[in-house]
């Protein structure tokens, strides 16, 4: 049996280079995703959205735009996320700009320390999200939260889950990466991150990419999926702010999403970074529904 779903908004944008990712998720809820999940028999609650700070939209200091906003935000996004984990639910985090990573997957950490699982996390993007506050170009926190769960950032950002780093960098598996900073390309090499970038996916395919992603999974595996939409290839995926040519297509997006489903280890999901005031007629929502149907086993349930 399937675990029970509860739905988390975090309407914000604060870690963003762009505005709009705060109605992110009131646009998944049109596009139907609590009707979606139930229909596959799933049992699924919505918690509503979070409160945090207004986007003050100031430029960067010290290399950080709105530090003490982020920092309030993913408070408010750990305290949820871990609560949600606590009550045995699978919490799925709708985003949101995707510095909210941090505090998701902070308490997905923190979870699996006092229950003893092996945590493994997909971050799902065209980005690596591995810039400090010095490599930066933007100043933007959303290009900064894998490397804060690395150890890798403020003291505020990376104590979240109560130990630092969050993360070993080798529980991390990266798919999808087209575009990285100069800087930024040298820490992940230089931390030894697991990335399986657009090159690697274009010349072995999506199926090897994933088997090679979930290798290490075990029955004792807690498996979390951190997906921003601009993984998406950008034609069918338009409502993202951060859109990088050549993403994954809709099938090999649905296979991703598929093998995913059948390792049957999914224990919590991000959903990131999309931002209705530049989609089309909410098509990326609804992309994402469908893609979020797959990961929680739509195909499987249709061979049965
Ligand atoms: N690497 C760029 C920066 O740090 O500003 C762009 C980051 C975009 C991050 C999006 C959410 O994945
Ligand atoms: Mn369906
Ligand atoms: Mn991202
Ligand atoms: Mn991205």
């Amino acid at each position: 049996m399937a675990a029970a779903i509860s739905l988390i908004g975090a309407p914000t944008d604060i870690g963003a280079g762009s505005l709009g990712a705060r109605m992110g998720p009131e646009a998944m809820r049109v596009a139907g995703l609590q009707a979606a999940l139930e229909r596959h028999g799933l049992q699924v609650e919505d918690l509503g959205n979070l409160a945090g700070p207004p986007n003050p939209w100031q430029p960067p200091v010290d290399g950080y735009r709105h530090l003490d906003a982020v920092v309030a935000w993913n408070q408010a996004v750990h305290d949820a996320m871990l609560a949600a984990l606590q009550r045995q639910r699978l919490p799925i985090l709708l985003g949101g700009d995707h510095c909210l990573g941090l505090g998701s997957i902070s308490a997905v950490a923190r979870h699996c320390r006092a229950t003893g699982k092996k945590l493994r996390v997909l971050w799902l993007d065209a980005h690596a999200d591995f810039n400090t506050n010095s490599l930066t170009p933007s100043g933007n926190i959303h290009g900064m939260p894998v490397a804060c769960l690395c150890g890798l950032g403020p003291q505020a950002l990376i104590g979240m889950s109560g130990q630092v780093p969050a993360l070993n960098p080798k529980w991390i598996r990266q798919i999808g990466i087209r575009s990285v900073d100069p800087g930024e390309k040298r820490l992940v090499h230089q931390t030894g991150l697991e990335v399986f970038d657009m090159r690697y996916i274009d010349e072995m395919g999506m199926r090897h990419t994933m088997e090679l992603a979930l290798a290490t999974l075990d029955a004792q595996t807690h498996l979390h999926v951190s997906f921003d939409v601009d993984f998406l290839d950008p034609p069918i995926a338009p409502g993202v702010g951060t859109t990088v040519p050549g993403g994954p297509t809709y099938r090999e997006a649905q296979l991703c999403m598929e093998m995913i489903a059948d390792t049957g280890r999914l224990g919590s999901l991000d959903v990131m970074e999309l931002n209705p005031a530049l989609d089309v007629r909410n098509q990326t929502a609804e992309l994402a529904v469908d893609l979020i149907e797959s990961l929680f086993g739509k195909s499987t349930l249709m061979r049965a």
